[in-house]
């Protein structure tokens, strides 16, 4: 923010604590996007509120609920802006004239096409005074996949990567439990529970037998919603007897089981009658056995899915990052050596150092004894560069 910014340090610090109040949903408000509101009169904090979940009240609503009478005359802080529409619920645009709002302050425009930029206007015309743009990149960053989907109906996407230090994912025979320490499992727990969707290889079922879920104990918090789990498996090779097409697993989560169109329609039968989504995702000629993952993509945006998180073996991650569907990398990186035999952490068939995928490390920090790199994969026009 520039010395002549139109917001003072006061409203810089309300906007913090708006921000603060949206992360409470970050594992509960999806599809819709984590939105926090504060109500400030007299310099005091007169309400808080922020979007716990669809089909329950905006973060301005359960503010100005909080507030009570005091609410009018308040300044809202809002780290988005108000929407101006009725979906599953009503316009904020109208809640707040109706409390008698007289200033509005938002992080960033909402990039729902419904409002983006309406509900601003709406206020302005009515005579509120609106400004817009303090604190929109740390606002923009927590509402990363919602807005992707907005603008480009894709889901963002996060891949994973449990690895040793010399870049290695697995034992040749497959043996991969544990590479990194319990500290490290218990960030990933965060990961899936902020996440729509797991994403996974038909090779990470058989091997492993994975949950893939979130668990009470691990995160540390009440699981209220599982992401959903969508296996990339194109003929059809999951077992029955997997953990993730139980009967107990089905009941708490959508399972998607990504696969051809030549896949064998009796296994499709045999998945569906338990309760699994087959879809087919195929490509054109030569590659007609094999998945088309950015069709994949767009049908999880389609289902309302804001952010996916891929965590699967070398082959798939690597099909991911290949083919620059990925936006970020999340690579766990234990003080292990696993040598030249072990596998590595994404196959791809590259021959030379022009084919390298260049990465940015935006943050690393120590889990535990692991340490957390999350990278942007540079020169890339799909991801975010
Ligand atoms: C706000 N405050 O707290 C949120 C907003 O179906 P509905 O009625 O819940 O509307 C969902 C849309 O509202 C969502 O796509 C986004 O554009 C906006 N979200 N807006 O003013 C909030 N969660
Ligand atoms: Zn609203």
């Amino acid at each position: 923010m520039s010395i002549n910014s139109i917001f003072s340090i006061a409203d810089s610090q309300f906007m913090v604590e708006a921000i603060q109040l949206a992360r409470r949903g970050l594992y509960t408000a999806t599809p819709n996007p984590c939105v926090g509101c504060v109500l400030v009169k007299d310099e005091k904090v007169v309400g808080r509120g922020w979007h716990v979940r669809a089909g329950d009240g905006h973060a301005e609503v359960n503010a100005i609920a909080d507030a009570g009478d005091n609410a009018k005359g308040a300044t809202a802080y809002i780290s988005l802006e108000p929407c101006s529409f009725t979906g599953k619920t009503g316009a904020c645009t109208d809640v707040l004239q109706a409390a008698g709002i007289v200033r509005v302050v938002s992080a960033m425009e909402d990039p729902n096409p419904n409002v983006s930029g309406q509900g601003s206007a709406i206020l302005r015309a009515a005579g509120l005074d609106v400004s817009e743009g303090l604190m929109a990149e740390q606002a923009a960053t927590l509402n990363r996949g919602f807005i992707k989907r907005m603008q480009k109906q894709l889901p963002f996407v996060s891949c994973k990567m449990a690895m040793s230090l010399d870049g290695r994912s697995a034992m040749a025979s497959g043996e991969s439990q544990w590479i990194t320490s319990p500290s490290a499992r218990q960030q990933v727990q965060q990961l899936r529970a902020s996440s729509c969707a797991i994403v996974t290889g038909v090779g990470t079922i058989i091997h492993d037998d994975p949950s893939l879920n979130v668990r009470e104990q691990d995160l540390s918090a009440p699981v209220e919603r599982q992401p959903a789990l969508v296996i990339v498996d194109s003929q059809l090779k999951t077992p029955l007897s997997a953990k993730v097409v139980s009967t107990e697993m089905l009941a708490t989560r959508d399972v998607y089981i990504a696969c051809v169109n030549a896949a064998s329609a009796d296994r499709v039968q045999a998945l569906e009658a338990r309760g699994v989504k087959v879809m087919a995702f195929s490509n054109a000629d030569e590659n007609a056995s094999i998945v088309n993952l950015s069709a994949l993509l767009s049908f999880l945006a389609e289902r309302e899915m804001n952010h996916v998180m891929i965590e699967s073996g070398p082959t798939l991650a690597g099909q991911f990052v290949q083919q620059c569907l990925v936006d970020e990398l999340k690579l766990f990186v234990a003080p292990k050596l696993m040598g030249g035999n072990a596998m590595p952490a994404f196959s791809m068939p590259f021959e030379n150092m022009s084919e390298a995928m260049n990465l940015t490390i935006t943050d690393t920090m120590a889990v535990g004894p692991d340490w957390l790199l999350t990278c942007h994969i540079k020169n890339s026009d799909k991801g975010l560069g």
